[in-house]
């Protein structure tokens, strides 16, 4: 061989990696492991699930950016749904491509436009405000579930318009299923689904029904869309599904994850809390530097190179868009530092591209509030014991982390 074939081989190969992104040793802490796979190259492969990836900033970008040749429709998961058979019916919006994708989307984007969610705003403003009160009143507390679990569960749900019964039991579970399900069949998965099945899917399933809608939320707006045959009876049960499977635990390992940084960066914290107008570029940098969703998946459509390295067709892609938000090529020298004064957008937390999260700015506006209430009227936020992380196949956040607050 030519030193030119040489250099061509290794140019147009992926490195091979054993490396698993789902072991709780790198659930634990995965950024040095993505510093590792970031060093490998562009583009590596996952021998031990038969899938490529990608981890950094500059090639998962443009691989989100093109659905015509890395598709959602087989999966956003390492399942790919041509040979396997997936846990539940498919997304309408998730799971599925142009053009049948745009009808969908553009019925979740006008329910969740920054007009509709604006009329949220004040609701959303007085429970965190109550909410505040009550935890400043106790001291010290859950952070996890008296605030991060708390919140979202009261004022999403409500929003989305479902009964409040079942809520506190039924929801996170459901989420930490579909979470799950983005990864492999693991131990993780099977241990998730056999509890999923004890009454969260059935559950889900009822309150996505309109009999048992509130007239006034968003998911009535689907069933009157259905009524407008803007979309079929069928869709909007499974439009209902999509909110509450993607709104909720999101929404709460986030606020996690904010509870958490500021708690381990209080000079973070005295800045917000000096200027409460911070709440929401702080709230950016959460997203970037602990990013709630850490990876997911595409399907090759063809053959196609990245970076000059060539996949063939139909393989599955993993994007690790946490390491993508550590990456330094784009974040600079300073990439691994909790910065709320950093210019933190251009972040790929929410995706982005056609498939880009369709609630994000009602989950910023979550997160917004939640921060501006703390900042108006809590000094230090103090973590009075180790965090206790939640294990999950896609999602990062925690199951518990006491934290004491000292008033302003
Ligand atoms: C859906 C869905 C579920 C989970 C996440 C998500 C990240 C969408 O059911 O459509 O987007």
């Amino acid at each position: 061989m030519t030193s030119a074939q040489t250099l061509e081989r290794i140019e147009t190969h992926a490195p091979a990696t054993d490396f698993d992104p789902y072991a709780d040793e790198v659930l634990d802490d995965p950024y040095p492991h993505y510093e590792m796979l970031r060093e490998l190259g562009p583009v590596f492969y996952l021998s031990r699930y038969k899938a490529y990836g990608i981890a950094r900033h500059a090639e998962i970008d443009p691989v989100l950016r093109d659905p015509a040749t890395f598709c959602s429709s087989a999966g956003v998961g390492l399942a790919n749904f041509h040979t396997e058979t997936p846990w539940r019916k498919p997304s309408i919006i998730l799971e599925v491509d142009p053009p049948m994708h745009a009808r969908t989307r553009k019925i979740m984007a006008s329910l969740l436009s920054p007009a509709s969610i604006n009329k949220m705003r004040g609701t959303f403003e007085s429970e965190a405000k109550e909410l505040v009160e009550r935890l400043l009143a106790k001291g010290s507390f859950d952070a996890v579930t008296d605030l991060c679990e708390a919140y979202p569960l009261r004022v999403f749900a409500d929003a989305v318009g479902i009964p409040r019964e079942g809520r506190e039991k039924y929801l996170l579970p459901y989420g930490d299923m579909v979470f799950n399900a983005f990864g492999p069949v693991n131990e993780r998965f099977r241990k998730c689904l056999a509890k999923a099945q004890e009454g969260a899917i059935d559950w889900i399933a009822e309150v996505c029904k309109r009999e048992n809608l509130t007239p006034d939320g968003l998911g009535m707006q689907l069933y009157k869309a259905a009524d407008e045959g803007i979309l079929e009876p069928d869709e909007a049960p499974m439009l209902v599904r999509t909110m509450l499977s993607a709104g909720l635990d999101t929404t709460v390992f986030t606020l996690c994850n904010a509870m958490l940084s500021f708690s381990r960066f209080p000079a973070q914290w005295e800045k917000v809390h000096a200027s409460p107008a911070l709440a929401r570029p702080a709230l950016e940098e959460v997203l970037r530097y602990e990013s709630t969703f850490h990876s997911f998946y595409r399907t090759t459509t063809r053959e196609v190179e990245v970076a000059g390295v060539r996949m063939p067709n139909e393989q599955k892609v993993c994007v690790f868009i946490g390491s993508a938000n550590r990456d330094p090529r784009r974040w600079g020298p300073t990439a691994d530092q909790f910065d709320v004064t950093r210019k933190a957008a251009g972040n790929l937390a929410f995706g982005t591209g056609i498939h880009g999260c369709a609630g994000q700015m009602i989950a910023r506006l979550e997160g917004e509030i939640v921060l501006t209430e703390l900042a108006k009227r809590v000094k230090r936020i103090q973590l009075e014991g180790k965090p206790v992380i939640h294990y999950n196949n896609s999602v990062r956040g925690y199951t518990c982390m006491p934290v004491s607050v000292s008033a302003a």
